[in-house]
């Protein structure tokens, strides 16, 4: 039932979905026959006592008054909704998906004459990076044959991510960089150029959620730091581009934003949260499960049980150190767990990686100085260091180590760790 003057777009929706009564008089309002789900008031007519009786006299149908800028007032039986705003946040939404559409045209262009496509994500790739391939994939409308996703690193070893691969099914390649000559145009994906230090050129696509770095020369770049996962993007283009996606890739993507953003918890955006719902009506919830429920090896928790206990807190960070390993994600790991340390601002784990290079992983309660600004101004001379505000990393040879605290014993590093950490974050603080 609609009382008074209502516009006519907002009615012709409601005539869409039913029998619709029209009155311009409120005193009409009392003497209708029928059971109505939705009364709908035009603000002017909307005082106190007509909506009080119209309430009395229908008590099972909600009211809603068409409102123009006012607000509920106190002792207004009706919910007030702006049905223009309702609409424009729709229409914007359809608008972002609209120019993405031009963005898919010129990824499909740019990617059109290549018969091999090198799809190249980073040395570790992560639920976000191979999902996020897979959704370009499907984008370009290619297949195992014509696209391949590869990355320039070790076998993978991260316990979701191997669950993933092996559960989903994905050809994960290794590749070498005599390989990529073998391609005929490429694609970086949750990753940017400046990553790879000068040796990968040639590139033709960038799509990237990472703050941008200098030199990112390709034909087409998408790179927004806003979206906590490079999946999230991915997802406005297979939705820009109309494409159903398929349970098994919304599985991927839903991964990937999880794992990105630690269950939308960390750098997620509102864009996250609405790729979040729409992929998650299409996973394969169980399969999900089934890829998240193995995170950890036995040999694992003893490298973490000797770091935990050994760590230490001065000025609000946590410092943990995992000395000599071989698998560098047990750093990211441990440095996440510091966080949920009672007290600490700033989690700070380190090890040495193959005898040859420290690494480090810093996150912060997001609330303090950016982890990843700091990161870049204390080594980004000595090794590669950045990221994200809350969360970073940074990568130094022994070779530059030793130079700067000489002999490179464990308490050493510890002392200089210790040190350097607790006067940068002490200033501007
Ligand atoms: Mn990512």
């Amino acid at each position: 039932m609609f009382i008074g003057e209502v516009d006519v777009l907002l009615m012709s929706l409601f005539k869409n979905r039913g029998q619709v009564i029209e009155l311009d008089s409120p005193d009409d309002a009392f003497n209708q026959k029928g059971v109505f789900t939705l009364i709908v008031v035009n603000s002017e007519l909307s005082s106190k006592e007509f909506l009080r009786s119209l309430a009395r006299s229908y008590p099972t149908s909600p009211i809603v008054v068409s409102a123009d800028g006012e607000q509920r007032k106190d002792g207004y039986i009706a919910r007030y909704v702006r049905f223009d705003e309702v609409a424009d946040s729709q229409i914007s939404f359809e608008e972002k998906l609209a120019r993405s559409d031009i963005s898919v045209r010129l990824i499909r262009e740019v990617h059109r004459d290549a018969k091999k496509v090198l799809i190249l994500v980073h040395n570790q790739p992560d639920p976000d990076a191979i999902a996020s391939a897979m959704a370009l994939r499907t984008l370009l409308r290619r297949n195992r044959k014509t696209a391949t996703i590869g990355y320039l690193g070790e076998k993978i070893s991260r316990p979701e991510n191997v669950a993933m691969v092996e559960l989903m099914n994905i050809d994960l390649q290794v590749i070498s960089h005599e390989d990529i000559k073998n391609f005929d145009s490429m694609a970086l994906v949750d990753v940017q150029p400046s990553y790879f230090r000068g040796e990968i050129t040639d590139i033709d696509t960038v799509i990237d959620h990472h703050p941008r770095t200098p030199e990112c020369d390709a034909k087409f770049t998408e790179i927004s730091s806003e979206e906590g996962a490079t999946a999230t993007i991915m997802t406005r283009f297979l939705r820009a581009a109309q494409i159903e996606i398929s349970a098994k890739l919304s599985t991927a993507l839903l991964y990937g934003i999880k794992t990105d953003t630690m269950i939308l918890n960390r750098g997620a955006d509102l864009d996250d949260l609405e790729a979040f719902t729409y992929l998650y009506n299409r996973a394969d919830l169980g399969l999900l499960r089934k890829i998240e429920s193995k995170t950890l090896y036995s040999e694992e928790i003893k490298c973490y049980g000797d770091a935990l206990s050994k760590h230490w807190i001065s000025d609000g960070i946590i410092f943990m150190n995992l000395g000599r390993i071989e698998k560098e994600y047990l750093i990211s790991q441990l440095a996440d767990m510091g966080m949920k340390v009672g007290g600490v601002e700033w989690s700070v784990a380190f090890g040495i990686i193959s005898g040859s290079h420290l690494v480090m992983s810093v996150r912060n309660s997001g609330s303090v100085k950016s982890a990843g600004r700091l990161l870049f101004e204390l080594f980004d001379e000595i090794g590669s260091a950045g990221g994200h505000r809350s969360y970073s990393r940074a990568v130094i040879p022994m070779s530059e180590v030793k130079q700067l605290i000489g002999k490179t014993s464990r308490k050493n590093i510890e002392q200089w760790i210790d040190r350097v950490f607790r006067t940068a974050t002490a200033q501007n603080a």
